[in-house]
């Protein structure tokens, strides 16, 4: 999956109503949505942006003592809440299954809390069955739009009699067998021409997803520990490490309370919960992406691309013009420019590579770029 540019990664928090979602939401982008114990009350979409906290990104600042700072950037949507049925239309299913189609990853939020104030849609605590609930949901929405492709293939690959169509139909219907057994199109064995036949597709379950086990008190750690078994063994061995496990509630009072009482409450506690920085660890890792620096007195900048991405890309994300026009680019790793004192003792210590266009950007890498 290309993924470039910063600014319009996305994650999209999914799952059933009253799994802690909206309460996530909030925590990591501080925006006031109301969190309600009432299924379908989330029916806008909620988008929040916030920008990546990154600690090289300050050392720069502090060292040019720069005017302005901006970090990357990271989009996330609370979709409304999935109930069997959605594929069809039940709840709000259409809505959000369209909001689900725009984002880059996919954050599973999964219930794994009591409460007999807060209402389970099913009436009891099942966070591995309410994954196969949603995650149904998708795939069968999923199946429907393969179902109409391969109805056109079809057609196209008798009347043309092109050999084209033919492999797309006999595509389709691999793709049709591959959700008809439950599994997400993300996980599907392809190659490169039949990768590019899947994502025209648009399909819910061509993303990357990630998962939050939403626990609190009251539950056994060894049950804790089932469902993650159980869970993990639900899911794809390459996304195994993309699972967490948060007490969302407390994570939400904790943003809502103020700096004295954040330390006395935080001194408390033997681990210290950093939810935003647990997240964006396993979005940057599902996604694969690494950070890139520019900048100077004026504005020190932190910009996002996936890796294996070269420099005249990498530049594309700062501006198109910069990526169409692009001859060479000046590179050293930000602490090492921080560390050596500044741009002119690099260079004299020959930490500054000049570099030509197909260059892999590094994670780390501060670039200066030569353009038309
Ligand atoms: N007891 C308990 N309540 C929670 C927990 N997480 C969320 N809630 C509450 O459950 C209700 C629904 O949460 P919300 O985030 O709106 O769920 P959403 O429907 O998935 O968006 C709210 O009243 C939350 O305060 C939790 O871990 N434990
Ligand atoms: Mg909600």
């Amino acid at each position: 999956m290309a993924v470039t540019r910063s600014h319009s990664l996305s994650v999209g928090i999914v799952g059933l109503p009253n799994a802690g979602k909206s309460t996530l939401f909030n925590s990591i982008t501080k925006n006031s949505v109301p969190a309600q114990n009432f299924p379908f009350t989330t029916i806008d979409k909620n988008v929040g942006v916030i920008g990546i906290p990154d600690s090289r990104l300050d050392k720069l600042e502090a060292f040019f003592k720069a005017t302005k700072k901006v970090p990357s950037a990271m989009t996330f949507v609370d979709i409304a809440g999935l109930v069997k049925g959605a594929s069809q239309g039940e709840g709000l299913g259409n809505q959000f299954l369209s909001h689900i189609r725009e984002v880059d990853v996919i954050m599973f939020v999964l219930r794994a809390f009591n409460s007999e104030n807060i209402v389970h849609v099913y009436d009891r605590v099942d966070p591995a069955d309410d994954l196969e609930i949603v995650l149904s949901e998708l795939i069968l929405r999923d199946v429907e739009t393969v179902e109409k492709k391969l109805g056109e293939a079809k057609k196209n690959s008798k009347n043309l009699n092109d050999k084209n169509w033919v492999l797309t139909q006999q595509f389709y219907e691999r793709t049709l067998r591959w959700l008809g057994e439950g599994k997400p199109a993300i996980d599907m064995d392809v190659k490169d021409d039949e990768r590019e036949w899947l994502n025209e597709l648009w399909l819910l379950t061509n993303k990357r997803m990630m998962y939050v086990l939403n626990v609190r008190e009251g539950i056994e750690s060894s049950q804790v520990e089932q469902w993650v078994e159980k869970l993990q063994s639900m899911i794809a061995n390459d996304s195994k490490n993309y699972m967490l496990t948060a007490d969302v509630k407390m994570i939400g009072e904790l943003s809502e309370m103020n700096v004295q009482e954040k330390i006395e409450y935080l001194s408390m506690l033997e681990d210290k919960p950093n939810l935003m920085e647990e997240v964006l660890k396993v979005v940057y890792d599902r996604l694969n992406l690494l950070t890139f620096y520019t900048g100077s007195e004026k504005e020190v900048n932190a910009w996002t691309i996936a890796r294996g991405a070269t420099i005249k890309e990498a530049s594309g994300v700062i501006h198109t013009d910069l990526a169409n026009g692009f001859i060479t680019a000046d590179v050293v790793n930000v602490e090492k420019l921080i560390e050596i004192g500044g741009w002119v003792s690099a260079k004299e210590k020959g930490l500054v590579k000049n570099n030509g266009r197909d260059y892999l950007i590094q994670d780390g890498d501060y670039i200066i770029i030569y353009a038309n």
